[in-house]
């Protein structure tokens, strides 16, 4: 079954289509005074062109809705620099050879940009000498050369946290994030993929014409694209953020210690609200929930990039009291550049500790913190990690690696003594920190795991099994058809032993 044919397809209202006049009544002030845009309408429509013409100027380009000398930049869809010329011909227009003529994706990487970006290769539209214009077989179906050559894998992808469509993701995530409280595995990963993609864009995507040539994006998706680009939203979306059942399990997960089988649980007992929970008798929490109500204000409030950097030297230290050469690396989102978390992720490694003094520095450092008073929750799993183990082939599994869960008494900076007199309330801030030890010789496969993001791993997984027969998780990197492990000491070395080009960790927020 295609996940995305199991939605009901709702009813879109309709807005009266526009014309290419009855755009361009707001003036716009002109920021790029060199540049003179004219955008063809034959094989574009009127709509999108009205519709690009008036973002265009928005952006502050200055855009003709006539052909004239002043003209510059001609821009054009869906057709060959042939096909251009031809058309100008027809014109009547002098001097053709001074024309810039570029085909629509170098304007909407303008779009994307907020400014001119530069003409190159690709952007700009060939006459080729002897070809018939406009009726070469096949000519158009060819996609926009900004879209031609985009990987359905994450890790073929560059995400940085540029999004261009955050009206699209944030909408994919909200459906994606309701199939997923639904269990509804196929239809949760289609949105993630196409949100993934989406995010991955140099441009936004302004017609539904833009999507031609993007994978991971099947018909409901498309149909949801629309809708928002009508108008404006999403009715699905709408839909969703109304619905009881993904209100009450949005605001029971956002409990620490709180899964999908708890909040269903909750929800059909007749919970709506924490306080009602929290409040009754008759139930029963785990010791992982009750720190979850107890800091919940703290925790549902994100983990700034400041808080980030004052547990990064909390963490270093207390880890250098017991191992002066263990390598401490912050990973997750941050790692990725985010400037807020829900978390902060550690990866601990030492070269030179023995297996002993491995398995003891996790309960060293939270023992330390105890006697300090900053540690406010501790969960500490112990390693089940096997040297000859094979990768897990589920792309979602937990790795084996001793780790803990933690939350941390952060007490607030004090820059001078007038700050800290002003520091309202109690002076602290409980903060979610993982930690996770692994063997030396595993660090660039924990390293790549835990940096994130969760599609981007997802994809790796995915790419390594179908398109190397290889497996990948956090611990090692088996090729099937040689039967070897692949060792490696950097991240690098595991991109490139998968063929892949290396990927930075701030591209990989997919
Ligand atoms: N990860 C993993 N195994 C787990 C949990 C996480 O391999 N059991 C990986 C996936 C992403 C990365 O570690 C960090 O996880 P999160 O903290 O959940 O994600 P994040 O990208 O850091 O997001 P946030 O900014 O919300 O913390
Ligand atoms: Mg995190």
């Amino acid at each position: 079954m295609d996940p995305q044919q199991a939605v009901p397809l709702g009813p879109r209202k309709k807005r009266p289509k526009q014309t290419g006049t009855s755009v361009a009544a707001t003036p716009h002030d002109i920021r790029f005074q060199d540049l003179v845009l004219f955008i063809l309408e034959k094989r574009m429509g009127t709509t999108r062109r009205a519709f690009l013409m008036e973002l265009a100027r928005r952006k502050g380009f200055r855009v003709e809705s006539e052909l004239s000398d002043s003209v510059t930049h001609i821009v054009a869809e869906n057709n060959s620099g042939s096909d251009v010329l031809e058309w100008l011909q027809l014109q009547n227009v002098k001097a053709i050879s001074e024309l810039e003529l570029l085909d629509v994706s170098w304007l909407i990487e303008c779009m994307g940009a907020g400014k001119p970006v530069e003409m190159t290769g690709k952007h700009q539209l060939v006459v080729r000498r002897n070809s018939s214009p406009s009726h070469a077989p096949g000519s158009q179906n060819i996609p926009p050369p900004a879209v031609q050559k985009i990987s359905q894998y994450a890790c073929q992808r560059k995400t940085t946290l540029n999004n261009c469509n955050q009206l699209f993701t944030d909408a994919f995530d909200i459906l994606a994030e309701n199939y997923e409280f639904r269990e509804n595995e196929g239809s949760c990963v289609a949105f993630m993929r196409a949100a993934a993609v989406l995010r991955s864009l140099p441009f936004p995507i302004i017609s539904v014409k833009d999507t031609e040539g993007i994978p991971c994006l099947g018909d409901k998706v498309k149909c949801i694209i629309e809708g928002i680009i009508e108008d404006g939203e999403s009715s699905e979306v709408i839909a969703v953020l109304n619905d009881e059942r993904y209100k009450s399990f949005k605001l029971f997960t956002s409990v620490f210690g709180v899964g999908l089988k708890t909040a269903e649980k909750w929800f059909r007992m007749g919970f709506r609200t924490l306080s009602k929970i929290k409040s009754d008798e008759s139930l029963r929490f785990t010791r992982m929930q009750k720190a979850g109500f107890l800091y919940y204000e703290d925790l549902v409030s994100c983990v700034n990039r400041a808080e980030a950097e004052a547990i990064n030297v909390l963490v270093k230290e207390a880890v250098a009291v017991f191992l002066p050469d263990a390598l401490v690396t912050m990973t997750g989102g941050f790692r990725r550049g985010k400037m807020t978390g829900h978390d902060v992720d550690f990866l601990i490694t030492s070269p030179g500790a023995t297996e002993e003094e491995e398995q003891q520095l996790l309960h060293k450092v939270t023992d330390l913190w105890r006697q300090q008073g900053l540690l406010l929750y501790c969960d500490l799993i112990e390693s089940t990690f096997e040297k000859f183990k094979l990768p897990s082939r589920k792309v979602d599994a937990l790795d084996h690696f001793q780790k803990c869960f933690l939350i941390l008494k952060l007490y607030h900076q004090r820059v001078g003594s007038d700050e800290s007199s002003q520091q309202e309330g109690k002076g602290w801030k409980a903060i979610r920190v993982d930690l996770v030890m692994c063997p030396y010789d595993r660090r660039a496969f924990a390293l790549l795991g835990w940096t994130g993001s969760r599609q981007f791993e997802r994809d790796l997984r995915r790419y390594a099994t179908h398109e190397r027969k290889m497996m990948l998780d956090n611990h090692a990197l088996y090729d099937k058809t040689k039967r070897v492990f692949l060792e490696a000491d950097s991240e690098e070395e595991i991109f490139a032993h998968l063929g892949l080009d290396y990927i930075e960790p701030w591209e990989r927020n997919a």
